[in-house]
């Protein structure tokens, strides 16, 4: 799949204005930090495009990009230890709402690629399996770990978060890797949402 157009539509805070469109929508997850705004510039061949921080867990919005074929999701990230309970509840209850109610065609799950997956990270899955969401993970950073760990270390996050070895793909913003396959994975969303 060729990116034509990559551009901001609009961010939301509540349940209650979702961005509603006739295209498929990929959405975007991962605790604060993982790098969800860094693979969309990645994925958008535009560094400026989302909002990479370095202050992580302030993002509180879903954020919303046209990328001509597809809408994409930047949901906000959860994890952040310094957040009180009730940011935590706003959180949980904003995100159970949006994968009870948005059809997605694909939830990319980000988990870094140097660390065993979280608690968080398990949870999201599950919520995943439980509103039957299509999902991939993704295993970002990878440009952090030196290349004989990362295949090891995909096998370890497939197996701790209960998926298919095939169903965790190692990516890194920075150079660049596996965002060839993101956009196979997309495009096959896409193809069988459109069906
Ligand atoms: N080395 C490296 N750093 C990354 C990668 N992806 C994200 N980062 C860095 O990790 C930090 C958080 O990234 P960001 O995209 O803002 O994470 P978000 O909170 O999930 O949106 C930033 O400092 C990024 O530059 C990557 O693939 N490789
Ligand atoms: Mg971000």
């Amino acid at each position: 799949m060729i990116i034509k157009k990559a551009e901001f539509i609009t961010s939301v805070a509540s349940k209650n204005n979702y961005y509603k469109t006739d295209k498929p929508i990929i959405a975007v997850a991962g605790k604060s930090n993982v790098g969800k705004s860094s693979i969309i510039n990645c994925l958008a061949k535009n560094k400026k495009l989302a909002r990479t921080s370095v202050t992580p867990g302030r993002t509180r919005l879903i954020n919303y990009f046209d990328f001509g074929d597809f809408v994409l999701a930047d949901l906000p990230g959860y994890g952040f230890a310094k957040v009180s309970k009730e940011e935590k509840q706003k959180w949980a209850d904003l995100m159970e709402d949006f994968l009870a109610t948005q059809k997605l065609a694909l939830l990319i799950s980000l988990v870094d690629i140097r660390h065993d997956p979280t608690q968080d990270d398990i949870q999201m899955v599950n919520y995943l399996y439980h509103y039957q969401i299509p999902f991939v993970l993704v295993a970002t950073k990878a440009d952090k770990l030196p290349k004989t760990r990362v295949k090891p270390q995909l096998l370890n996050l497939a197996a701790k978060l209960k998926v298919g070895t095939a169903d965790v793909t190692a990516t890194s913003a920075e150079t660049g890797l596996g965002r060839d396959s993101v956009l196979a994975l997309i495009e096959q969303a896409v193809k069988i949402y459109n069906k």
